[in-house]
């Protein structure tokens, strides 16, 4: 047996009989140390690399899974920016949708009144038309019934030669003559020389005639107060350009030309002539 102190307790080693006979025995054990040390050692560099190598990919793996969480946040965010995207647009569109809904039930709401009302009249007629009928009614009731028929169904042009625009009726003259026939051959049919207050209806009328034609328009009664027959004065810009000139001091009749203007001219031309009337509801 060998005993060995290497705890080193402070004492001497004592030396025993078998220590005095064996130096041989020592250097064998010393030796066999060294290579017990070197051994652990060893197997201690073996168990560092070991870890290490492992931390190392350990260290790999968790950059690796970060990258990934760093990626589908990412790809998170920009689907999140698509979604609401979207979903803005769908809102919008939703929006839309709804509004025309609105338009749409709002103009039902227009036809179902305007029905109604025409039922209404309709009825109305049919009592009239078998109070005729039965020879109940006034003579000239039967006038009277297709006169009510045309105010009710103002879009039905009693006369094929009337168009209709925003609520009035035009006659566009398919002969010529001076500014006082033409305006006594629209009264006696129930209208007046066409009154132009707006410039679409301006533009209807220049639009809808094959020539320049006469309207309501004169400075007859002073010379430069220009009036609609209704009494309207007129808008500036309606006129062309240098219009009204009063040329050789004889000019108190207006005219529409094609070109959408208006223009003063001799009373006694012969020109075609448009016609208006109202609706009558
Ligand atoms: C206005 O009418 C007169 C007479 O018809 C004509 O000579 C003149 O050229 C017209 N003015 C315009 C701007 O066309
Ligand atoms: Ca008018
Ligand atoms: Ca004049
Ligand atoms: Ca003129």
């Amino acid at each position: 047996m060998v005993k060995v102190n290497i705890c080193g307790t402070g004492e001497p080693l004592k030396k025993t009989p078998s220590d005095q006979d064996g130096p041989k025995k020592r250097s064998t054990a010393v030796a066999f140390m060294y290579v017990a040390l070197a051994v652990s050692v060893a197997l201690l560099l073996v168990i560092l690399t070991f870890f290490i190598i492992k931390s190392s990919r350990l260290e790999a793996e968790i950059e690796n899974v970060q990258l990934k969480d760093l990626q589908m946040s990412s790809e998170l965010k920009k689907l999140d920016m698509e979604l609401s995207k979207t979903s803005s647009e769908t809102s919008a569109k939703l929006k839309n949708l709804e509004m025309d809904l609105e338009r749409q039930d709002s103009q039902i709401q227009d036809m179902q009144a305007k029905d109604s009302e025409m039922s209404l009249k309709l009825s109305d007629l049919e009592d009239q038309l078998m109070k005729v009928a039965s020879g109940r009614g006034p003579k000239t009731a039967d006038v009277t019934v297709m006169d009510d028929f045309f105010t009710i169904y103002p879009d039905l042009p009693d006369d094929p030669d009337w168009h209709s625009f925003n609520g009035h009726h035009y006659y566009f003259s398919k002969t010529t003559t001076n500014w006082a026939e033409a305006n006594e051959w629209c009264r006696s049919r129930d209208s007046y020389l066409a009154v132009i207050s707006t410039s679409e209806e301006k533009t209807f009328i220049s639009r809808s005639m094959t020539e320049r034609s006469w309207v309501g328009l004169s400075d007859s009664e002073a010379e430069g107060i220009w009036k609609w027959t209704t009494g309207e004065s007129v808008q500036g810009s309606f006129w062309a350009k240098g219009e009204p000139n009063n040329d050789k001091n004889s000019e108190d009749c207006g005219e529409i030309m094609n070109n959408d203007y208006l223009n003063d001219s001799n009373c006694e031309d012969h020109k075609y002539w448009v016609c208006e009337k109202d609706f009558v509801i």
